[in-house]
């Protein structure tokens, strides 16, 4: 049964029966994510990272919840404790995001202890529902003064308050809870909140946008889980609705308001219909949840404008507004994407934004197939989504630059805390991330030592992969069908091992020699040739099958496009999927004078007693030697200087 509950991993692919069809198209995703029941990762990189996780960090943030009085909000909501709101208007989210986080990690960990935890949570969330289903604490604890940006009554300020923001991350929570345990008390509470939602807004009902994007993919979700395809026409009218200006007839709020920003359309995404909005604008977490949302219009409804749209976007993004490690979101007071080649170091590059942009390229990939996409998704998971976590796993980034004067450091929770919980759900999300599959082909999107069961005609493949990844670039895995099988192996090769740091010109390396990579199977060299980023080996598999697939690491210095002009004369350090940094603590205290000639000599060794094992690179220049560790592991032994892009 479990298994089954979360066959869609990831997405929350569909268990009820699907939704009827009222448009011509697919229904689905043509490429299914491998459930991350079925993912076994046993991987020295990744496993700890999944065990501190479940461990250390869910604990913490529910812990940090209660204290801050997120849960209290809920409990005053429904009268079992006095007091005021308290908080920003969006802290219910922080509840709902960690109960998604806690059940994708009950899904493949169970623990009796953190079962019972939730069940006690949902039962404080649920006693906050008004009878008519309106579930937004920051008004029911009182109505009669809500809190700062919620606006007087119910929906009236939606640029601001988040209302709908919220009730999107309540359903992403009970589909998770749902597909995890089989358990409904959640669900119930977010198809009564989402049929609220679906009586007052329409195109026959009230006519308005959530400020904040998210409720449109909540809503698909639960579309998915209930087989009611009113959820989904829900979240295409609020898609389709975007672009008409909704809010501009509130009294605007004054410059130097903490509001102010909202008067403007461009930042909340409403100027322009979203398929017009060929150019990443705005807010970049509300962005990448917009984007998702939309490459599920395109893909389920097959709509060949939202097509165009979201592709275009990936090249808008990845083209011109994307730092080297992932990040997305450049301008700090807004958190907004910047104008074209607008990258300074100081950076934005919010730890939510790296969530949502993880989350809109596997979509990406389940439509088209393209190991672009997963090259971005790789990109910014082992770079700037990493970073917002410290390794022992209860101190996060929310802002993720890439220089530092040495006075930031990861904080324990924030007064605006959606990263922590954020990094959590897609953490324990991870293992569906790995494998994807469609009838004839199975994916190898990341290389992480794991194995999978995967269903094909019927029957099962199993897939193991073991490797040293990101350390090394040597995969050795074995097939064993359950007899023997014709399908395709669909192996991504990725962008860094073809001379390209990355899939645009935005980041080139400096010196783009490469020893190309070398796949075998059962030992016989098999050529490489490409379509969409794979090398695809057809063949009749049969259990014992071994493919190696080799993935030359050597040390790269990567440029940016000169329109970056912050990075102009300066170059980073990349090794695999990594990007490097320079730390102050292994530079004698300082970075910020440091030149590096690009033909200074590189090295690069495994330092187990380091950041919990990790690849170092020195250089060495006249007669100073350089260290450079990866950047996600920066600011885990105190405060000091930073830098990603050094002089040469
Ligand atoms: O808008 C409030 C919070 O700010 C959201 O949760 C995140 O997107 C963050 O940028
Ligand atoms: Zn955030």
């Amino acid at each position: 049964m479990r298994t089954l509950l979360v066959v869609a991993g990831v997405l929350g692919i569909a268990l009820a029966p699907a939704p009827p069809r009222e448009t011509a198209g697919p229904a689905e995703y043509p490429i299914k994510a491998v459930a991350l029941t079925d993912v076994q990762v046993t991987d020295a990189f990744w496993a700890p990272r999944i065990a501190t996780n479940r461990t250390v960090t869910i604990p913490h943030i529910i812990a940090e919840n209660e204290k801050t009085g997120r849960v209290d909000n809920f409990r005053k909501a429904a009268r079992t404790l006095q007091g005021p709101y308290q908080g920003q208007r969006y802290n219910d989210t922080d509840v709902y995001k960690i109960i998604e986080a806690a059940s994708w990690s009950l899904a493949k960990y169970p623990d009796p202890a953190l079962d019972r935890t939730l069940d006690e949570l949902i039962a404080i969330v649920a006693a906050a529902q008004e009878p008519d289903g309106y579930i937004y604490t920051p008004r029911t604890v009182d109505p009669a003064t809500p809190a700062a940006g919620a606006g007087p009554e119910r929906w009236s300020w939606l640029h601001t308050s988040h209302e709908l923001y919220d009730q999107g991350h309540l359903y992403e929570a009970a589909v998770a809870y749902f597909q995890a345990t089989g358990k409904r008390t959640l669900l119930q509470v977010a198809i009564k909140s989402a049929d609220l939602v679906c009586r007052t807004f329409g195109p026959n009902g009230r006519r308005d946008v959530p400020g904040h994007e998210e409720i449109e993919l909540a809503l698909v979700k639960l579309a998915r889980v209930t087989g009611d395809r009113k959820y989904l026409d829900e979240a295409k009218f609020f898609l389709d609705e975007r672009g008409r200006r909704h809010g501009v007839e509130h009294p605007t709020f004054e410059p130097g308001s903490r509001f102010f920003m909202y008067n403007d359309l461009a930042y909340r995404q409403d100027e322009t219909p979203v398929t017009a909005q060929l150019q990443a604008v705005g807010h970049a977490v509300r962005a990448t949840y917009l984007y998702s949302a939309m490459t599920d219009a395109a893909t389920l409804l097959d709509d060949p404008a939202y097509a165009r749209a979201v592709r275009a976007l990936f090249a808008d993004v990845t083209s011109k507004r994307m730092y080297v490690t992932g990040g997305l979101g450049s301008e700090g007071r807004t958190e907004a994407f910047g104008p074209d080649y607008v990258l300074p170091n100081r950076a934005y590059a919010e730890t939510c934004a790296s969530v949502g942009g993880i989350l809109w390229y596997h979509r990406l990939f389940l439509r088209e197939g393209r190991a672009d996409a997963i090259d971005t998704l790789e990109r910014t998971l082992y770079n700037g989504y990493l970073s917002g976590v410290s390794l022992a796993g209860n101190t996060f980034f929310y802002q993720n630059p890439l220089v530092s004067n040495g006075t930031l450091q990861r904080s324990e929770y924030f007064d605006v805390a959606c990263c922590p919980a954020n990094l959590s759900r897609l953490m324990a999300q991870l293992p569906g991330l790995i494998y994807a599959q469609q009838p004839g082909i199975v994916y190898v999107n990341l290389f992480v030592g794991s194995s999978a069961r995967v269903y094909e005609a019927g029957k099962v493949i199993r897939i193991s992969q073991a490797t040293n990844y990101p350390w090394q670039g040597e995969v050795h895995m074995t097939v064993r069908p359950e007899r023997q099988m014709d399908f395709t192996l669909a192996l991504r090769i990725p962008s860094w091992a073809q001379g390209r740091p990355v899939i645009s010109d935005l980041y080139r390396y400096a010196a783009p020699r490469y020893a190309p990579p070398v796949l075998r199977v059962n030992g016989a060299v098999v050529p490489i040739a490409l379509t969409d980023g794979y090398a695809r080996v057809r063949r009749r598999w049969k259990k014992g099958d071994v493919v190696d697939l080799s993935l030359p690491m050597p040390v790269q210095r990567v440029l940016a496009h000169d329109g970056v002009a912050e990075d102009r004369g300066k170059a980073a350090l990349q090794r695999g999927p990594i990007v490097y940094c320079l730390e102050a603590i292994d530079n004698g205290g300082s970075v910020s004078t440091i030149r590096l000639p690009l033909d200074a000599a590189t090295a690069h060794a495994f330092r187990s007693d380091l950041l919990n094992g990790v690849e170092t690179i020195t250089l060495t220049t006249g007669d100073r030697t350089v260290v450079a560790i990866p950047y996600y592991a920066w600011n885990n032994r105190g405060k000091g200087e930073m830098a990603v892009w050094v002089p040469y």
